[in-house]
């Protein structure tokens, strides 16, 4: 699916163009080499040797299609992070290898919530494909198969870091990565519009930053960060608190764009149908534009918005449309974008400002 996907690129203009190299076909190549070689070792491990075929084929096709046809950026960014912060004095292809391996715990994390996500979110694609849940022999089996994704990525820790002295460092960071993405996720479900029809008191940016940090900007940029740094020598002392802020930024402005898609963009380029007006989601778009509106303008999106009534979302849309929303958006990008590039090229080393220079290029051109 992803070979074929025409790239969808955002408004951001860039007077130096950052170029993109941790996702280069060379590094996916290796990255590729260590998934068949992490899901060998996985499908061999005592766990998983003596069970009889059905549990092998059942197992080997829930990861084939829950780990397919992702952008792997997130997952990329951990190898990237520990060439970057490692010392040259210090670094080794061995830890280099361990980073790949890293990458795919957190790529069997992403697994999981996805596939969690697109059941809280009764999403019907996903990835180019129909969501797991939707698939007829899988069903409420759906919610049994997260837990054993979520699981896997921790048995993949312990078969390749078990015996070392990080090994408690990374099951903590999986474990509060993972229960933080879950009260976000837990906030973006209670906080959306058809839990209470007419009332919009939590439709405030507050919120939405509240959970835009939590369900996507903790593990899919301060995880991979954290992760890379175990392995670096010191990499305790290595993250820094304008690191940490710029993570959280770069958590919203990945929310708000993956806002704007679900909305503007078609599901033969992202791969997923939309469902955030249906769905009632807190979302930047939503409370951007009550920001903007009229009193008769937020009537109408009182009315209209949380319903799966395709002329309610068309007016809802229309509505987005008088309110000029893309422009706003594609505007309000730009800031955040330029505001960004200014705090990343002032971190302290070189390698930081790469690190994140790529990774917000990345974002703004929808490989992340
Ligand atoms: C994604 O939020 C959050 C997680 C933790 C996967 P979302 O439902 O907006 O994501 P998507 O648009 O990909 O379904
Ligand atoms: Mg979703
Ligand atoms: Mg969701
Ligand atoms: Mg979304």
């Amino acid at each position: 699916y992803n070979q074929f996907r025409t790239l969808h690129k955002t408004a951001v203009n860039h007077n130096v163009p950052v170029p993109i190299t941790f996702n280069s076909y060379k590094n996916q190549q290796k990255f590729r080499e260590v998934q068949s070689e992490m899901l060998s070792t996985l499908m061999t491990s005592p766990k998983f040797e003596n069970q009889i075929d059905d549990v092998k084929i059942w197992m080997t096709r829930l990861l084939d299609y829950t780990l397919e046809g992702g952008r792997r950026g997130k997952s990329l960014s951990v190898p990237f992070a520990y060439e970057m912060m490692e010392d040259p004095k210090y670094y080794t292809p061995e830890n280099h290898h361990r980073a790949r391996i890293l990458g795919w715990v957190l790529e069997f994390i992403q697994a999981y919530l996805l596939t969690v996500d697109d059941i809280l979110d009764t999403s019907l694609t996903r990835r180019g494909k129909e969501c797991w849940y939707r698939l007829n022999d899988v069903g409420r089996g759906a919610v049994n198969d997260c837990g054993v994704l979520l699981t896997c990525a921790v048995e993949v820790l312990d078969i390749y870091f078990g015996k070392e002295p990080i090994f408690p460092d990374l099951v903590k960071l999986t474990s509060g990565t993972v229960l933080h993405t879950g009260i976000g996720q837990y906030l973006d479900c209670a906080s959306d519009y058809t839990k209470e029809k007419n009332n919009l008191d939590k439709f405030t940016m507050e919120l939405f930053d509240t959970i835009a940090h939590q369900k996507t900007g903790i593990y899919s940029f301060k995880f991979p960060m954290l992760l890379a740094l175990t392995l670096v020598k010191d990499g305790k002392n290595r993250y820094s608190e304008e690191a940490n802020k710029i993570a959280w930024d770069l958590g919203r402005l990945w929310q708000f764009q993956n806002d704007y898609i679900d909305l503007y963009v078609d599901d033969k380029t992202t791969g997923k149908i939309g469902t955030d007006i249906r769905e009632g989601k807190l979302t930047w778009f939503a409370v951007t534009a009550l920001q903007r509106c009229t009193e008769e303008q937020r009537s109408i999106f009182k009315e209209n918005y949380g319903s799966d009534n395709p002329e309610h979302i068309e007016r809802i849309k229309q509505l987005f449309d008088e309110l000029e929303m893309e422009k706003v958006y594609k505007e309000y990008e730009s800031s955040v974008y330029e505001d960004l590039v200014r705090r990343i090229r002032a971190l302290p080393t070189k390698g930081e400002t790469r690190f994140y220079l790529e990774i917000l290029e990345a974002c703004c051109k929808q490989m992340y």
